[in-house]
């Protein structure tokens, strides 16, 4: 999975992107870096099969450098970005800062994000409904576009329950940027947490999730030992670090699950999103499994803790072979069959 990391000059997009993948950007236009996806799951598979090779999940984060002069946040370098992430995080400000004469105004921000982000998708369809009018082809995508733009119209975000997954499959191939996920990170003084109210309601009415960090305390919390953090996090009334919330809220948002392999090659959790058939999980692994897909022979992680091991699975009735519309479950334990 990708995301990036967006917003306005000096709201800390890199402190947050040090403090989630300990890496300080440089001045590239674009800094990318990655987010191991802690699962204990696969330290106990692991420790199992002492595989020569164990990989978690991963988020590619990117933090992009752009000129401070620009009117909108997302210029057209940083559109293309975009493109390519399936996640945006809107950086909001909420600290007071030397670096900018601009008030901590976290709400202003967020409805600036908000509608630059309208504006770029905006432009494009009025353009593709202007040809249409000369050209009167009738495209397939011509009544999805059509809803799309009344929503953008009206200022406001598609979000999933308008724009159901079959009718975005008409429009996938333009990319929208309102058509993605966005998670709003709020970028809070030192030790405190309390989000504005408006802001709140605002994100609540927009369906999108946010959560609160404070990039430095972040930053020095990543250089601890995990026994220091424990108690580094405790004396800001905290349980978990910025990362461990970012990933939360990030497969949450974008509604996945992870499936698990596991041998003495490699065990690894391979996140798809939730409602993912065996076939289509299968491609993830690669495309000839996919084709020649026969059955999935699936273990789910419980059992196989539960009875220790294959055959003892087998004989619980825990082993199961699935077929190609099978949806798979978190944590499902899937060898693969198949043909080439
Ligand atoms: N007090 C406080 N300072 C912060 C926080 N986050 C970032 N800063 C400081 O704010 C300044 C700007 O942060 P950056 O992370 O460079 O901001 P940015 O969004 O990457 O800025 P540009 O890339 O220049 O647009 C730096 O001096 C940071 O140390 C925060 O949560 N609290
Ligand atoms: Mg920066």
């Amino acid at each position: 999975m990708r995301a990036a990391l967006i917003g306005m000059p000096f709201s800390g997009k890199s402190a947050v992107f040090q403090a989630l993948t300990g890496i300080e950007s440089g001045k590239k236009e674009e800094t990318v870096g990655t987010i191991k996806v802690p699962d204990e799951r696969i330290d106990r598979l692991s420790d199992i099969y002492n595989p020569k090779k164990k990989t978690y999940g991963e988020f590619v984060l990117s933090d992009f450098t752009v000129p401070h002069a620009k009117e909108n946040v997302i210029s057209p370098k940083v559109k293309n970005m975009v493109q390519k992430t399936d996640l945006m995080i809107f950086v909001l400000r909420n600290f007071e800062s030397l670096m900018t004469s601009n008030a901590v105004d976290p709400v202003s921000e967020y409805m600036k994000m908000k509608e630059d982000l309208i504006i770029t998708d905006f432009v494009v369809i009025e353009r593709r409904l202007e040809r249409e009018q000369k050209e009167k082809k009738n495209p397939p995508e011509l009544n999805i576009l059509k809803k799309l733009h009344s929503m953008l119209e009206n200022g406001e975000l598609p979000g999933d329950s308008r724009i159901p997954a079959d009718e975005a499959e008409f429009i996938a191939n333009y990319n929208f940027l309102s058509m993605k996920k966005i998670i709003v990170l709020i970028n809070q003084p030192e030790g405190k947490m309390d989000v504005p109210e408006k802001l709140r309601d605002l994100l609540l009415k927009d369906g999108i999730e946010y959560f609160c960090v404070s990039a430095p305390i972040e930053i020095e919390l990543a250089e601890l030992s995990p026994e220091e953090q424990i108690e580094f996090l405790k004396d800001y009334g905290l349980t978990e670090s910025a990362k461990i919330r970012f990933i939360k809220s990030a497969y949450h948002s974008l509604g996945l699950i992870s499936f698990l392999t596991a041998g003495a090659d490699e065990v690894r959790a391979w996140p798809i999103k939730n409602g993912t058939t065996a076939v289509l999980a299968a491609g993830k692994i690669h495309s000839d499994i996919q084709r020649g897909f026969i059955r999935a022979e699936t273990i789910h992680y419980h059992d196989f803790i539960k009875y220790g091991s294959e055959a003892e699975c087998k004989k619980a009735a825990a082993y199961k072979l699935e077929g190609k519309e099978y949806i798979v479950k978190d944590g499902d334990i899937i060898n693969f069959r198949f043909n080439v």
